[in-house]
C-alpha cells in the first residue's frame, strides 16, 4: 500500500513519460511504499519501470518468493510482505522511478531517503547483481548516491528465498546538495545495471521506500515523526486496525490530534 501523508494532487508531466509525478504540496509531506498489495502494475503506478538500452518493458512476472527463473520485473516476497524487484537476462537494465514536484512555495534544501535492499532469488557462485541510486533532473546533472547502492551476494545456495530473503541491507541517506526549488521536478531512480559477464543474475529488489523533507525554506523539519505517520497509515484495512489493535488505534488517533493541535 502506498501513503502519503499530505493530500496531493497528480500532475501529468511531459517530461515524465509513464507516471505522473507525486506532488509535494506541504513542509511535512512524507511518502512511503511497502509494495504489500502489489500483485499487478497498477499497483505500482506511481513508478516508472523501463528496460534501459533498447526501451523494451522489463515483462512483469508477478509475485515470486525467488522461485522464477525468467528475467523481468518482479513483486518478490511472501506472506503479504512483497516488494518491487528485477532478475536480469538478456543482458538488459531496469531503472525503477519516481518522480515529485515541489508544489510548495519553499525551497527544500535537504530531504531523507531510506529502503531496504532484499536478495529473493540467488545463483551460488552466479553474477553479483546490483542497486545503484540515482538522482535525475532535468535542469542539472544526474546524480549517483553510492551510499544508498546494494551489491548482492552471489554466496547463498541457489534457489528462492521461500519465506523471507536471503538477506536484507537497510540503507538511509540525508540528502542536502540537492535544493530543489518550487515548481522543480525530480525524479528518484533504483537502476539495475546490465549483466555483463553470464546471465546467473541475482533477483534483488527494493522494500520500504521511504521520502520525507528534513528541511523547507531553511527550517528543520521533524522527517521522521511525519515518516512514521506515513508508515502508520500503510496499516491495510482500518476496520481489521481498529479491531485487533482497538487501543493502539485510539492511542494514534490521539496522537494525531495532538500533532495537529
Ligand atoms: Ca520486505
Ligand atoms: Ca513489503
Amino acid at each position: 500500500m502506498r501513503t502519503q501523508l499530505a493530500l496531493s494532487t497528480l500532475a501529468l508531466l511531459a517530461a515524465i513519460p509513464l507516471s505522473a509525478a507525486v506532488s509535494i504540496d506541504s513542509g511535512d509531506f512524507a511518502y512511503y511504499d511497502n509494495f504489500d498489495d502489489f500483485s499487478s502494475l497498477d499497483d505500482v503506478s506511481e513508478w516508472s519501470i523501463y528496460g534501459s538500452g533498447d526501451s523494451r518493458f522489463p515483462v512483469f512476472q508477478g509475485q515470486s518468493d525467488g522461485t522464477g527463473m525468467t528475467g523481468g520485473t518482479y513483486s518478490y516476497g511472501s506472506n503479504g510482505d512483497y516488494s518491487l524487484g528485477f532478475l536480469a537476462n538478456e543482458g538488459y537494465s531496469a531503472s525503477m522511478q519516481i518522480s515529485f514536484t515541489n508544489n510548495t512555495s519553499s525551497v527544500i534544501n535537504e530531504f531523507y531517503v531510506s529502503y531496504d535492499a532484499e536478495q529473493w532469488h540467488s545463483n551460488n557462485g552466479g553474477q553479483l547483481t546490483e542497486i545503484k541510486f540515482n538522482y535525475l533532473s532535468d535542469t542539472e546533472a544526474n546524480r549517483n548516491y553510492s551510499d544508498l547502492g546494494y551489491v548482492s551476494s552471489e554466496m547463498y545456495s541457489s534457489g528462492a528465498g521461500g519465506d523471507a530473503p536471503f538477506e536484507t541491507v537497510s540503507n538511509s541517506l540525508l540528502i542536502s546538495d540537492r535544493p530543489i526549488d518550487p515548481g522543480e521536478t525530480f525524479s528518484l531512480e533504483f537502476y539495475f545495471p546490465e549483466q555483463t559477464d553470464n546471465f546467473d543474475a541475482q533477483g534483488i529488489s527494493f522494500d520500504n521506500f521511504s521520502f520525507a523533507l528534513s528541511e523547507v525554506g531553511g527550517e528543520s523539519v521533524s522527517f521522521e515523526d511525519n515518516l512514521q505517520d506515513a508508515q502508520m497509515a500503510a496499516v491495510p484495512e482500518p476496520a481489521t486496525y481498529a479491531a485487533g489493535l482497538g487501543l493502539a488505534a485510539l492511542a494514534f488517533v490521539g496522537y494525531r490530534r495532538r500533532r495537529q493541535s
